[in-house]
Parts: C-alpha cells; sequence; structure tokens
C-alpha cells in the first residue's frame, strides 16, 4: 500500500509533518519543479533558481536518508506541468492509494490540492510556532488584533528571553533603543555567497531570463548547512547592531545588518525556534545586547507567526480587498524602468539585482509611494509576490494588503503608514542624491512623497479623520493657508498624470 508523500519547494524540512507520518520504507516523496508554480506570477529568476537548487538537494538528502523519491524536472519530457498533475500521473506509476501532504502556504494550492481526484490527507504544518486553533482562539473576540500581544503569548509559549514569567529585563519590547537614523560606515560584511548549481542556473536562464530580475550573480545558500553558516556568520557580525540600524538606508549598502535568512526560513531550510534559540543563546552568552536580540526574536516569533494567523484566518479573498477603492496601475518604475526618485531607484534597483530589499525599504520606500499614489493593492501584492525570494503569499500578502497598503480596512495597521519625504532623509542618504529636493514641499523640485502625501489624506479624509493617531496630521494640513493646500493637491495630481502618462518622474 503505497502513499504518496507531496514535499513542496517551500517544505524543504526533514521535520516536515508529511515525512514525519510516513514511512520512507514503502511510501514515494514526490517533489516536481512545474510551469505551474514557475509561472503563477512572474518570479524573479533568483528566486526560481534558489527554489530549484533548494528542491534538488533535498531530494537527494532524502535519498540519502532512506526515501525513494519520485522527483520531476522542470524540463522532463512527461511533466505535466501542475503539482496535482504530477500527483496523479506518479500516483498511476506507483499505483498509490493516495496522498499525505503538509498544508501549504497559499490558498491557491490548497484548494487545488482538494480538488484533486484522489484521497488526500492534509496535515498542519507544524514547523510554526501557533497552531491555526490558537490564533484564532487569540483572535476572537478581540477588537483590535494588536501583535504585540500575540507576540507577548508567544515569548510565554516559547520560553524565549523569559526571566521565569516576566520578560528578560523587564521589558517586553525595546524598540525604544532601535531605529536609529543611517550610520555613515557598516562594519559588516553582508551575507554569505555560497556556489551554484549551473545546470539549474542555465535552465532558468533559458526558460525565466526575461523576466523581471537578475540571475547572476546568483549567492544563495541552497541547503540547510549553508543557510546555518549564513546564520552562524550573522550571529557573530551583524546581529550586535541589528536593533540600532533595523530601519536604516544606504545608497551603498544593500544589507546593513540585516540577517538574510527569510529566504532560507520560508523554503524550510532553517527553524523559526532553532534561529530564536540561537539567538537568544547569543545574548545569554554577552555577545549580542537585549534591543538588537528581542527585536530580531520579535520579528520571527511575532510578526513571522502573526501575520501567517492573519493570512488563514482572513481566508482566499483577503488578496482582493481593496478598502481605500485605489485603482492606478503599477507604474513602469516598478519593473525597472527609469525614475527620477533616487530613494525608489536605489530599493527597486536592488530588488531587480538581489531579489531582496530590507523590510522599511518594502515598506516605508515601495509600499508607502504605491499607497499614497493610491495604486490598485492587487498589482501591489503581485509585484511583492513576484519579486521577493521570500515571497510566498501566507507571509507577503498580510504585509501587502494589510501592514503595507491598508486594504483590509486596518486589521492590521490602525493607521496607514504613510510617510513624505521626510521620514526617508531621517533614516537613510538617499535625498541627498536624489534629482528631487526633499525640503521642498511645492515646486518643481518638490519631492513626490511631499506632495503626494497630503493628496493621500485629502483623499481619505472622510475615511481617516476620526483616527486618533491621525488627528494631528489633519490639523498641521488644515492649517496651511487655502492657496497652499491648493497649490499641494494641483501639483500631486500633475505629478500622477505624468506617471500614468509614462513620463519619467
Ligand atoms: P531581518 O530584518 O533580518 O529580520 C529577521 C526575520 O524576521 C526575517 O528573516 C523574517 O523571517 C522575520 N520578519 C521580519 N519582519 C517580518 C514581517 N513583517 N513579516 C514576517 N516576517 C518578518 N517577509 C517575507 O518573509 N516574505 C515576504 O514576502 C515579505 N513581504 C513583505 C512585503 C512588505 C510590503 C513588507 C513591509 C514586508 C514584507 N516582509 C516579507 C517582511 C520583511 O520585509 C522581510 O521578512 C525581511 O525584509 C527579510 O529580510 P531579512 O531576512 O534580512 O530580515
Ligand atoms: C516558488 C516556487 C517555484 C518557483 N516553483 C516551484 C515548483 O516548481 N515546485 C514546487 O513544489 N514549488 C515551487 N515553488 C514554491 C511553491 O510555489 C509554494 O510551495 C507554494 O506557493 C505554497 O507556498
Ligand atoms: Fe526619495 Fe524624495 Fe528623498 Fe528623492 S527627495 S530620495 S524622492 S524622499
Amino acid at each position: 500500500m503505497v502513499r504518496l508523500v507531496l514535499v513542496l519547494g517551500d517544505q524543504l524540512s526533514t521535520n516536515l509533518s508529511a515525512l514525519q507520518k510516513t514511512d520512507k520504507t514503502q511510501d514515494v516523496v514526490v517533489m516536481a519543479e512545474v510551469t505551474g508554480e514557475a509561472t503563477y506570477v512572474p518570479h524573479h529568476p533568483k528566486k526560481i533558481a534558489f527554489t530549484f537548487m533548494a528542491m534538488r538537494k533535498f531530494a537527494e538528502k532524502l535519498r540519502g536518508q532512506g526515501w525513494t523519491v519520485a522527483y520531476t524536472q522542470l524540463d522532463d519530457a512527461d511533466n505535466t506541468g501542475s503539482i496535482t498533475g504530477e500527483l496523479i500521473r506518479r500516483a498511476t506509476e506507483h499505483d498509490a492509494t493516495g496522498v499525505v501532504y503538509t498544508e501549504p502556504g497559499e490558498w491557491r494550492l490548497i484548494e487545488a490540492l482538494g480538488d484533486m481526484p484522489l484521497k488526500s490527507h492534509s496535515l498542519p504544518d507544524t514547523r510554526f510556532i501557533a497552531t491555526h486553533q490558537e490564533f484564532d482562539g487569540w483572535a476572537e473576540g478581540r477588537k483590535q488584533l494588536r501583535m504585540e500581544y500575540f507576540y507577548r503569548d508567544m515569548r510565554r509559549k516559547t520560553g524565549l528571553l523569559m526571566d521565569g514569567d516576566k520578560p528578560e529585563g523587564g521589558k517586553w519590547n525595546y524598540d525604544h533603543d532601535n531605529r536609529k537614523p543611517a550610520p555613515d560606515q557598516v562594519d559588516f560584511a553582508g551575507p554569505l555567497k555560497f556556489a551554484p548549481d549551473k545546470d539549474v542556473l542555465n535552465l532558468v536562464d533559458a526558460r525565466f531570463g526575461d523576466n523581471f530580475g537578475d540571475l547572476h550573480p546568483f549567492w544563495f545558500a541552497t541547503d540547510a548547512e549553508q543557510a546555518q553558516e549564513q546564520l552562524t556568520h550573522w550571529i557573530e557580525g551583524g546581529l550586535q547592531k541589528f536593533g540600532d540600524f533595523q530601519d536604516a538606508m544606504l545608497n551603498d549598502n544593500r544589507f546593513l545588518y540585516h540577517s538574510l535568512i527569510s529566504f532560507y526560513l520560508n523554503a524550510g531550510l532553517l527553524d523559526p525556534l532553532d534561529v530564536c534559540q540561537q539567538v537568544e543563546a547569543a545574548y545569554r552568552a554577552g555577545q549580542a545586547p537585549l534591543n538588537a536580540v528581542e527585536g530580531f526574536i520579535r520579528q520571527i516569533i511575532g510578526w513571522r507567526e502573526y501575520v501567517r494567523g492573519i493570512y488563514f484566518r482572513e481566508g482566499p479573498d483577503y488578496t482582493s480587498r481593496n478598502a481605500l477603492g485605489h485603482d492606478r496601475k503599477l507604474p513602469a518604475m516598478y519593473w525597472g524602468a527609469e525614475t527620477k526618485m533616487n530613494c525608489m531607484a536605489k530599493a527597486i534597483g536592488q530588488t531587480q539585482a538581489e531579489a531582496y530589499a530590507h523590510h522599511i525599504q518594502r515598506l516605508m520606500v515601495t509600499g508607502n509611494f504605491a499607497l499614497l499614489s493610491g495604486i490598485n493593492p492587487a498589482e501591489v501584492h503581485e509585484w511583492y509576490l513576484a519579486v521577493y525570494a521570500d515571497a510566498y503569499e501566507w507571509v507577503e500578502a498580510p504585509n501587502v494588503i494589510g501592514m503595507s497598503q491598508f486594504a483590509d480596512d486596518g486589521i492590521i495597521a490602525s493607521k496607514p503608514y504613510i510617510s513624505s519625504g521626510n521620514y526617508i532623509h531621517k533614516m537613510s542618504d538617499h535625498c541627498g542624491a536624489c534629482a528631487y529636493r526633499v525640503q521642498d514641499k511645492t515646486g518643481k523640485d518638490a519631492c513626490p512623497f511631499n506632495l503626494l502625501y497630503w493628496h493621500f489624506l485629502d483623499r481619505h479624509r472622510e475615511r481617516f479623520k476620526g483616527n486618533p493617531r491621525m488627528g494631528n496630521m489633519y490639523r498641521v494640513w488644515d492649517r496651511m493657508d487655502e492657496e497652499r493646500r491648493e497649490t499641494v493637491l494641483k501639483e500631486a495630481s500633475d505629478f500622477l498624470d505624468r506617471m500614468d502618462a509614462g513620463k519619467v518622474v
């Protein structure tokens, strides 16, 4: 009685529930490179190459552990092109009675697997800290789903940074000490670089070379051992200043003190709890300060778990929400067309080069600009899902639809994450090298973020005027003399017209 055991491209963990609950002496693991997964959005070539390289290595690892693995390469002649097609084909080939799988991270695939004409058994993804039931139980009956309170429960559950039943150091959150402006010098070398699989590079070049994004140079870790090397390298050299410069941006440094582990965590090459325990151990050994360690652990057991909880709780329609009624098309600059805005050029340029940008670039540069300009959130969502190598819907959609675009009507963010050019100026060295002038609020050189900020607040006045966290913004706007307000709105709207017409802005 053979069962098939599906292992998806982001399920590359030996402790995967589907592998734990099946039998390597008789069941057959199915792994498949398929056009369906490689094209449902135009993924960055580095993301596709990373997935295929890591899948191929993981299949070998499983074989080494005694599993039979039926592996389909993208250019195999009998490849059916979809995960369900491959399962049906392999079921006949192995005379299998059914399929066991760990719940995928996207509704799209959950639904497709549920509709398969094969007996199938879905297992929870136990690589996460909170179960769906735990998250839903926490969320039930709450007016506001504040990440901070959920995070405290996760601290208690995992025992991370706990001193008995109290938080280590007496406070749950040390953000007050974090988020300093950009440093003059970064004394961390950035991520380790690993050698790629040349066959996969050739395949991806041939099939996806026209997608947005540079395949070369390819440097990602592609197995658990390499991913651990990257983590150790960062704990030793980057963690110490992670908190201090978490929100900073620099023209000439793409990575600052960031860990660059989201690709590996999300694909299953690193385990989130294990990562946090290693980071806590560095703190306990006196190798890293509490503000950095707490800030980092909060991103993983707090934000990462919380956004997953929201994705599954809100259901498949979450990605089509558009609470602010935004309908502008995503401008060509997001796909690499020229822009005079240096902050946008830097964030998009490095996305094109690396399939990576850090949180503040995603939230306060490209996300902020899309929100202020009123771009259709579904288009923004597709862009983020395509261009980042760590993007799978369970984590990308709540960050984009919820946190960044406020399209879920405030489930995640209690107010929109918007800012004028001032914030970018404070946190980066971008403005000094820009064609626009961040000091100018109006006029031909005025920073577009300055114009669009007021345009956003003005056009959404009815919705946000009663938000206590936004009252101050409206008071400042209302105090401006009317002529100036009209000038700002007119210049913002001219800017949007020029952008819509395909002009370089
Ligand atoms: P670090 O800055 O070193 O942080 C450490 C880890 O914390 C990350 O590896 C990640 O696992 C976790 N983390 C931090 N913030 C978040 C968050 N908001 N949500 C979930 N996990 C978090 N992250 C993704 O993994 N995939 C995405 O598709 C994704 N899309 C995003 C889209 C937008 C608009 C925004 C604002 C954020 C998005 N994030 C996403 C969160 C965050 O930007 C990335 O996790 C982070 O930049 C990854 O880089 P790093 O590993 O160097 O992270
Ligand atoms: C991202 C990705 C890509 C590009 N290709 C494949 C693939 O060919 N086969 C596969 O099993 N998984 C792939 N993935 C990851 C899946 O898209 C991911 O498992 C789902 O989106 C669920 O999160
Ligand atoms: Fe960005 Fe405005 Fe600064 Fe230019 S001036 S880099 S557009 S914030």
